[in-house]
C-alpha cells in the first residue's frame, strides 16, 4: 500500500514508535511528576509529563511527516468550545494526527496504574491508524483500517456477550460538574442495575481498547474529545465492535458522548441511557 508509506516509514510504525517511546518515558516519571497544574477545576489536572509526552510525540511525527497536521490535547485550551474550534481548524486536513499524550492523568498523578498514550491518524477525516499503549502493563493495541486490530501481535475480537445482564461495562465521571456529571450519574443509575458490573477506571482510551479486546462488552462516557476516542474507535471497529454516540449516530471525529460495544448490546445500552434521560 503506497499511500501508507512516506520516506520508507509506515504510518503505523511511526505511531507505535511514538506511543512506546512516550509510554516508557511516562513510566519513569510515575510518582515523580514535577509540577501539577489545575486546568479548570480540581477534577481537571495536567502535569509537566503530559506536556513533555505530547512534545516528544509531536516532534517525532513532525520529523517523519512534516506536512501532516497535528491535534494534541495539551496544545488546546481547556473547555468544549476551544476543543470544538481546534478540531474544526484541522478536520479537513488530508493527514491529521490526533494525540492524547496521557489519557488518565488523574490516575497517573495518584499512582493508580491505569493510563495510556493514545495516537490516531486520520486521512480526510477517517481514522486509518489507531494505537493505544499502556506502559504499566506493556500492552500495545494497534489497529489499521481494514486490516484488523491486535494486542501484542494477537488479533483482537470483541466479546460475544449477548445481554446487558452478562456484560461487564465501563463508563467515566465527567469533570464538568455542571451538566455532564449529573447527566451521567443518571445514566449510571439506569445501567448499573442491568449489567453484571460497572467499572469506572479513569481512562477512556484504555476502556475503548478493553472493549476491542473483549475484556469489556461496552463503554459509554459523556463530554469526551477527539483525542480520547479516535484510536480506540478504530480498535473497536477493527475488532468487530460498534462505536457511535448516545443518539445512535455512527462514530466520527466530533463525537463527544460515546457509546461503544461489541455491537450486540449497543442498542440496549443506548435505550437504557435514553430511558434514564426521559425519566429524569
Ligand atoms: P485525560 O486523563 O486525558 O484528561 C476519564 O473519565 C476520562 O475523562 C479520561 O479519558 C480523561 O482524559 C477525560 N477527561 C478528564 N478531564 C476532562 C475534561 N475536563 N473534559 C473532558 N474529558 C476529560
Ligand atoms: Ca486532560
Ligand atoms: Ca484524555
Ligand atoms: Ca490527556
Amino acid at each position: 500500500n503506497n499511500g501508507s508509506v512516506i520516506g520508507g516509514k509506515s504510518f503505523t510504525a511511526v505511531a507505535i514508535n511514538c506511543a512506546s517511546k512516550a509510554g516508557e518515558w511516562i513510566q519513569t516519571k510515575l510518582g515523580n511528576h514535577a509540577s501539577l497544574d489545575i486546568k479548570y477545576s480540581s477534577h481537571d489536572l495536567v502535569t509537566e509529563v503530559d506536556k513533555g509526552s505530547e512534545r516528544l510525540i509531536r516532534n517525532l511525527i513532525m520529523t517523519h511527516f512534516p506536512h501532516h497536521s497535528f491535534l494534541g490535547e495539551e496544545g488546546v485550551k481547556p473547555g468544549p468550545e476551544a476543543s470544538t474550534k481546534a478540531l474544526e481548524d484541522v478536520r479537513e486536513a488530508e493527514y491529521l494526527w490526533i494525540v492524547d499524550p496521557i489519557d488518565g492523568t488523574t490516575n497517573f498523578v495518584h499512582g493508580f496504574p491505569f493510563f495510556c498514550v493514545s495516537i490516531a491518524l486520520a486521512h480526510n477525516g477517517e481514522v486509518i491508524v489507531g494505537v493505544v499503549y499502556d506502559p504499566m502493563k506493556d500492552e500495545l493495541f494497534v489497529a489499521e483500517k481494514g486490516k484488523g486490530a491486535y494486542v501484542h501481535g494477537k488479533r483482537m475480537q470483541v466479546s460475544k456477550e449477548e445481554t446487558l445482564r452478562g456484560s461487564l461495562v465501563a463508563t467515566g465521571l465527567p469533570a464538568d460538574h455542571q451538566y455532564a456529571l449529573p447527566l451521567n450519574l443518571r445514566g449510571i443509575g439506569a445501567i448499573a442495575p442491568q449489567v453484571r458490573n460497572l467499572r469506572i477506571a479513569g481512562s477512556a482510551a484504555l476502556h475503548m481498547a478493553y472493549v476491542a479486546a473483549g475484556r469489556l462488552s461496552g463503554f459509554w462516557e459523556i463530554g469526551l474529545n477527539s483525542w480520547d476516542l479516535a484510536a480506540g474507535a478504530l480498535l473497536i471497529q477493527e475488532s468487530g465492535g460498534v462505536v457511535g454516540d448516545t443518539l445512535g449516530n455512527p462514530y466520527h471525529l466530533g463525537v463527544r458522548n460515546v457509546v461503544a460495544s461489541n455491537g450486540i448490546i449497543q442498542q440496549e445500552l443506548i435505550a437504557a441511557l435514553a430511558h434514564a434521560e426521559a425519566n429524569q
